[in-house]
């Protein structure tokens, strides 16, 4: 068996995605996704121009191989537009290898462990009344733990926050990207957000219970002095997780976050190699690997930091957010539901359209995900679906502080 074509697709059913689509000569198809988002374009160029050329005629079968010649063999290791590419193609591969086997990948990864995984969706409100109507809404569709967001006073415009009186296109969370071609500027107050947000949780273990796993996203916004602080003043509220509470790069931040607060910390969406988190893992400071198949390389090094981290008591918390694909979310439900050390998965639902031109086999039930039990992944793209929906420039926002400087993400 050999691989005859790769081609890249991408589309905007509602947002960006890049869909790699590997062609074999007994006719199997594969598809990996490759969103990255705001620099999708750059993704669709590094596999269309220096990747797909490489995997003509290479056995798909031999994904390790493929994994490492790509990985290796650039001399230009890691980084975010590199790994998406390389994931895209591991996820076609593992695709390929699970249709020509006749079973969904989880089976290839040592069966399912688990009946389903218990997910999460993104509650958030302007207002407390707004905010308490959102986790309404989550509880009734199925869920059985909730991340909350609110709006700040002192902060004009939040992300992650939706304004549920102005109408959007998006049912239950939020769209990270807004469309254009410049990215919409955002402000922040970072001692506003500590003074605000434990009241915030105050109110809703009041109204919910004790019971409800909570978590909560700080987007890398606090220097490790801060995150200790907000992750102390949470803890009367028992946290699930407090996620992204420093930015990612200062690693040795996170020992002294550590020595402040027993909160669970979460971290690692914008990770794209299992060095990333070699320090974290190794020295136990995070609970959650918050890695994507997506922007890490995809199923196989997914696979590796989880074993990684079993050593350590760490489970995953993969990232599943809308601009990672029906094929990337699909692609971590795989391994979450084969490894010992699941923890969590992140679901942020796709809108309508996207989730008609990815057809789909996984499942949402009684709070529990399930990548269903067609062979490979399960999700199959309509590409004359597709090609309605062009690429539109779409940027995830930019935050200044208020005297104008730019503040971390
Ligand atoms: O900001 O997916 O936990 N979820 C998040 C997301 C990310 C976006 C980045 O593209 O933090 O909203
Ligand atoms: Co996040």
């Amino acid at each position: 068996m050999k691989i005859l074509s790769a081609e890249v697709m991408v589309t905007s059913p509602d947002r960006n995605f890049v869909t790699l689509k590997v062609i074999t000569d007994d006719g199997v198809t594969g598809l990996g996704d490759a969103t990255l988002n705001g620099r999708e374009l750059a993704v669709a160029s590094y596999l269309r121009d220096h990747i797909a050329p490489l995997l003509i005629g290479r056995n798909p079968h031999q994904i390790e191989d493929t994994w490492q010649y790509l990985y290796r063999g650039a001399y230009w290791r890691r980084g975010p537009v590199t790994m998406a590419a390389i994931a895209a193609v591991d996820m076609a591969l593992w695709d390929i290898k699970g249709k020509v086997a006749g079973l969904p990948v989880y089976q290839l990864l040592g069966g399912a462990y688990r009946v389903g995984m218990l997910a999460y969706g993104h509650a958030s409100g302007t207002t407390y009344a707004s905010l308490s109507e959102s986790i309404h809404a989550h509880l009734e569709r199925g869920f059985l733990a909730v991340r909350v967001q609110s709006s700040v006073p002192g902060i004009r415009k939040l992300y992650g926050v939706v304004n549920h009186s102005e109408p959007s296109g998006v049912r239950f969370g939020y769209e990270p990207a807004d469309r254009g071609t410049r990215p919409v500027e955002e402000d922040w107050d970072s001692a506003a957000y500590i003074r605000y947000v434990p009241k915030v949780f105050e109110q809703v273990r009041q109204e919910f219970g004790a019971e409800l796993p909570l978590l909560h996203d700080a987007h890398h916004r606090l220097t490790p002095i801060e995150a200790a602080k907000l992750g102390q003043r949470l803890e009367p509220y028992d946290m699930f997780w407090l996620e992204d509470c420093t930015p990612a790069e200062n690693q040795q931040g996170l020992r002294l976050v550590r020595q402040h607060t027993i909160t669970p910390l979460a971290i690692g969406e914008v990770f794209n190699a299992v060095w990333d988190f070699q320090q974290l893992i190794s020295e136990q400071l995070i609970d959650y690997v918050r890695a994507s198949a997506t922007h890490f390389g995809g199923i196989t090094p997914l696979r590796k930091v989880m074993d990684f981290a079993a050593l350590y008591q760490i489970r995953s918390g993969f990232h599943g957010p809308t601009d990672v694909s029906p094929v990337g979310l699909a692609a971590q439900l795989h391994v979450g539901l084969a490894i010992h050390n699941f923890g969590i998965q992140e679901y942020m639902e796709h809108s309508d359209a996207t989730n008609t031109v990815f057809r789909q086999n996984m499942t949402f039930r009684n709070g529990l995900m399930h990548p269903g039990e067609a062979p490979g992944l399960g999700v199959e793209l309509d590409e004359e679906l597709a090609a309605n929906f062009p690429y539109q420039a779409a940027y995830l926002p930019v935050t200044r502080l208020h005297d104008g400087s730019m503040h971390d993400w």
